[in-house]
This record gives C-alpha cells, structure tokens and sequence, in this order.
C-alpha cells in the first residue's frame, strides 16, 4: 500500500514509533534505526531508555526467532548492523555523563565467539559511570586477555559468552590467572545471555552480571570494596 510505503517516522508518536523500531531492527534496515533513535532524543528520551525500550528489545524478537529457524544468519547480521547504527549514535550521549574516574576495565568476548553487541553495551555504560575501557574485541584467547591486564593494569577483568559451547573459555581464563598467581590482583566480571548466578560462582568468577546496568553497579561496588580493604 502507497501509505505504508511513504510512512514518515516523525509522525508517528512514541509507542508507535518505538513498535516500528522493532520492525525495522528485525528487516535491518540501519537508516531508519538511526533516523528513529535521533527523532527519539529530539523528543527528550534519555539515551539510556533508547537503548534498553527501543534497541535492546527490539533484539529478542529478532533472537526468537533466530533460535525457532524464522530468521537465519545473514538477516540477524543485519538486525546486529542496525542495531549498531542506533547504538553509534548513543555511545558518546551515554560517555558524556561527566562521571568521575572510577577504575579500568578490560573487556572481550572469550574465544570462539563473535557476539559483540551486548559486550560493546557493557563497554558503552562503564564508559558513561566513568571507567576507563580497553575493549578487545571478539574472540579472545587467554594471551591477549593477560598481555592486555598487564599492558594497562586494570583493576576488572571483563568476558562475554553468547553461546553455550564458548562460556566455560571463561574458566580456562580464570584458571590461567590462577596459575600464574594473578587472579587476586583483579576484580573478574562475566555476562552474556546463557550465563547465571551459579556459573559465575562454579567458574571462580566475582560477579555475574546479568546486564549492562548491573555489571555498572557491580564494577562500583568491587572497586569500592577492593579499595576500602586496601
Ligand atoms: Co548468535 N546465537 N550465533 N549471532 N545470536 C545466539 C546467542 C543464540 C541464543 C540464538 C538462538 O538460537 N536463539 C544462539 C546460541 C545458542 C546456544 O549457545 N545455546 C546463537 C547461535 C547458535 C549462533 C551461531 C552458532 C549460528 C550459526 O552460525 N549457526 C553463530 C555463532 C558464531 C560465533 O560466535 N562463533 C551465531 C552468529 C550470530 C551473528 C553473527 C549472526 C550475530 C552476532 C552479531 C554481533 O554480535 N556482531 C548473532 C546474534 C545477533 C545473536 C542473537 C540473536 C542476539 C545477541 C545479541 O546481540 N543480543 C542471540 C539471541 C539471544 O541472545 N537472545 C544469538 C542483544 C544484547 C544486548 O544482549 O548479548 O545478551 P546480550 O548482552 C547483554 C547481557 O547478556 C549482558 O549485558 C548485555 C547488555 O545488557 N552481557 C554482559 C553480555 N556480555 C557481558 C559481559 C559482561 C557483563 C554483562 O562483562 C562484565
């Protein structure tokens, strides 16, 4: 219909508009994420709201159906492109919060594994709390994890799993800090969509963080803690 084919995005209002994000994440089109995530902060919404209402559920749809053989690989990419359009335009609005200096991370999806959004998510808000990030990037074995510590001293480790079969990297990462008697010099923070509580702890983990929200408070509080015992 001529009507659906000249819809103007501006004119929707937000819970229209908002639906409409999660259409075009799911068809990937990145133009229209992008339009949309700047006609939403025109509108007043805080970035963070952007972020998590609009993007971020707009990927667990697209996960769904991922999972039930809806959508294959080369359509998810693309929901994952649009998804980073609109995160691009987010990431320096949430770095500018003008947080004092809390800590450094380093942070990397573990080896075998190129999931990156919920990583470069992470990245984005300890970035906005005030830490210091050294992303690594995906697919990380345990040297670049170790050159990267050592490199900037960092005081929390962070690693990212989206799959079953590369979560227990997490551990030979651990198991090597241990080995080389450098696991207590670092706080260690896991996350990703297959983790839990009890993996974290089962791994020698400090905290599993179930989002990006909660591995920002978690970060704060280790650091507090670490430095109130120093
Ligand atoms: Co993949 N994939 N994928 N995929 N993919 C999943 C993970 C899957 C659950 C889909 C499904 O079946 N429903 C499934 C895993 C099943 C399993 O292991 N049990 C799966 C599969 C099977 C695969 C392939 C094997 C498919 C294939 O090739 N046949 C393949 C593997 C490639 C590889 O890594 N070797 C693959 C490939 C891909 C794409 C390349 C197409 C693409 C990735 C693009 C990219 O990242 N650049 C992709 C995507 C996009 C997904 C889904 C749909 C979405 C992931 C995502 O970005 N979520 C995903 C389905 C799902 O998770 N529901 C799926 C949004 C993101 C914001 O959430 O990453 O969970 P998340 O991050 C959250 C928290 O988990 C947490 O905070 C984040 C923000 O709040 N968090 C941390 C994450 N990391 C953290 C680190 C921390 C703290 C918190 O450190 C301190």
């Amino acid at each position: 219909m001529a009507d659906e084919e000249e819809l103007i995005l501006s004119e929707l209002n937000d819970d229209e508009l908002v639906e409409q994000m999660h259409d075009d994440l799911y068809d990937g089109m990145k133009d229209e994420i992008a339009e949309a995530v700047n006609i939403l902060l025109e509108r007043g919404w805080q970035p963070y709201d952007i972020l998590t209402k609009a993007l971020v559920s707009g990927m667990t749809v697209v996960g769904i159906d991922f999972r039930d053989g809806i959508l294959f690989v080369p359509e998810v990419l693309q929901a994952a492109n649009a998804m980073k359009a609109g995160m691009a335009i987010l990431k320096p609005l949430l770095a500018e919060t003008g947080a004092p200096r809390q800590g450094a991370m380093v942070i990397g999806t573990v080896k075998g594994d190129i999931h990156d959004i919920g990583k470069n998510l992470v990245s984005m808000m300890m970035e906005g709390a005030g830490f210091e990030v050294y992303d690594i990037g995906i697919n990380n074995p345990v040297e670049n994890y170790l050159e990267k510590l050592a490199e900037t001293r960092a005081e929390i480790l962070g690693m990212s799993a989206l799959l079953t079969t590369t979560m227990p990297y997490m551990k030979v990462v651990i198991d090597t800090m241990i080995e080389k008697g450098i696991r207590d010099d670092h706080i260690v923070m896991v996350g990703g969509a297959p983790l839990n509580e009890e993996f974290g702890k089962a791994i020698g983990a400090d905290a599993y963080c179930r989002d990006a929200a909660v591995a920002v408070e978690t970060a704060k509080r280790l650091v507090a803690e670490r430095n109130q015992a120093a």
